[in-house]
């Protein structure tokens, strides 16, 4: 059996990918590697459909004879395995940042007199420019939520940054910088309480009303495609935690932070500068099991954050805390800190993954902003959050624009630090 490699992603279909197909057809029989969502997550975005919904589009499309899963970016280990006789692409990765894995390819492929067949790139189709026809049509709250789990499942860390209101979001959304050829960009939104609040000149101190935040966050979805993690303070009451997991999982929020605090919540950031009392181990994990027995689905999920060291209780208490939450069935942990320093929270993920290895765990590095991601991943972290930052950066921006108008009874002096109309535009689909 004469065979021919094509490697694909297929996240949304188009002839330009019949094309390449018809054409390995000319050479033998064709096999599909797919890529899976970890060999797509540290290059691009996460595809749209999952590694199981792409797979049986793809091998219903008639010339594929086999679909493999191609487990990294890097064809070599894929063309080792399966010694095709041809592997055909695209003529798109002569240069750029694909370059380096053609001649990775071609010396795999000669190693046994395999060959490679290029073929011109179809014009008016690249995945990119999809994507963004994509975005344009946005998703659907099911597609939405179940993607923090995929993330999570295919990347070393996630990084989630807070939006406070929609344009917040579509930078957010949007904001991406190349770095050694791969596109770094957020992968989702964290929706604070504290910026919430903010937004809103009001304290952090669980005193908007859950309808306002979650028309927020609607409003928000309405311009989007990312995930969301949701901070719900305390979660409320028992049975209003319920009934708000329904409506979260609905909108297609896919995950909520409950913190295990009690009584009037103050933010975590003052410490013990503010009177905080933390709830009982016993109610908490009832309201983690309520929360777990109110959705419709395990897409959402519902972690726990422990304010043991915030609250100066020491590493004993957030392990125990960890410990019972985590039997109690929760989907993931948060460890909040307020040090300068990850050493607490590092000391924290190497006694807790020694129970569990693999349980999501959640870190806010406000305080101890020098660490950097890949060291939060080293010690066992799936997500990061940052957790206030573009708020924290808009308003310094106003506050400078407001004294210059002020100062100079014009605005001519502040034109050069403002959004210029184009780009207003091109933020905001639609507007021309
Ligand atoms: C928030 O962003 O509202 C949080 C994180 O809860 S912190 O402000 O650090 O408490
Ligand atoms: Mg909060």
């Amino acid at each position: 059996m004469v065979t021919a490699y094509i490697g694909m992603t297929v996240d949304i279909l188009h002839h330009g990918h019949v094309n390449i197909i018809e054409k390995a057809r000319e050479y033998g029989d064709v096999i599909v590697g797919l890529l899976t969502d970890s060999a797509v997550a540290d290059h691009k975005r996460l595809p749209y459909l999952t590694y199981e919904h792409r797979k049986k589009i793809i091998e219903n499309i008639s010339g594929v004879t086999q679909v493999v899963p191609q487990e990294e970016w890097d064809y070599v280990s894929n063309i080792k395995k399966y010694r095709p006789d041809y592997m055909v692409h695209g003529t798109d990765w002569l240069e750029g940042p694909l370059a380096p894995l053609r001649v990775r390819a071609i010396s795999a492929l000669n190693e046994y007199g395999g060959r490679l067949i290029e073929i011109p790139y179809t014009d008016g189709v690249s995945s990119n420019e999809m994507a963004s026809q994509l975005r344009a049509l946005g998703t659907t709250p099911d597609i939405r939520r179940k993607t923090l789990k995929r993330l999570i499942a295919a990347k070393p860390i996630s990084r989630f940054i807070e939006a406070h209101n929609p344009i917040s979001a579509l930078i957010a959304e949007h904001a991406h910088v190349d770095v050694d050829g791969k596109v770094r960009q957020f992968d989702g939104f964290w929706s604070s309480s504290l910026t919430d609040s903010a937004a809103r000149g009001k304290p952090d101190i669980e005193a908007l009303e859950i309808n306002s935040r979650l028309q927020n966050i609607n409003d928000i979805f309405d311009v989007t495609t990312k995930p969301l993690i949701m901070d719900a303070d305390t979660g409320g009451k028992i049975q209003h935690f319920e009934l708000n997991v329904r409506t979260m999982e609905r909108l297609g929020i896919s995950a909520t932070i409950i913190e295990d605090k009690t009584g009037l919540k103050k933010n975590s950031l003052f410490g013990n500068d503010v009177v905080q009392t933390q709830e009982d181990v016993d109610v908490f994990c009832d309201k983690i099991r309520a929360g777990r027995a109110a959705r419709v689905s395990d897409d959402f999920m519902i972690i726990a954050r422990i304010e043991s060291l915030i609250l100066d209780k020491g590493m004993g208490d957030a392990i125990e805390r960890a410990l019972a939450y985590a039997d109690s069935g929760v989907d993931g942990i948060m460890i909040h800190s307020r040090k300068k320093t990850p050493d607490e929270v590092f000391e924290f993920s190497r006694i807790f993954r020694q129970n569990f290895p693999h349980l999501p765990l959640v870190c806010v590095p406000t305080s101890y902003n020098e660490v950097k991601e890949h060291e939060l991943a080293n010690h066992g972290f799936n997500v990061v959050i940052y957790a206030n930052h573009l708020l924290r950066s808009a308003y310094p921006a106003m506050k400078q624009v407001a004294h210059e108008i002020l100062r100079n009874g014009r605005s001519a002096e502040v034109e050069h630090e403002l959004l210029s109309i184009n780009e207003v535009i091109e933020l905001i689909p639609g507007s021309k």
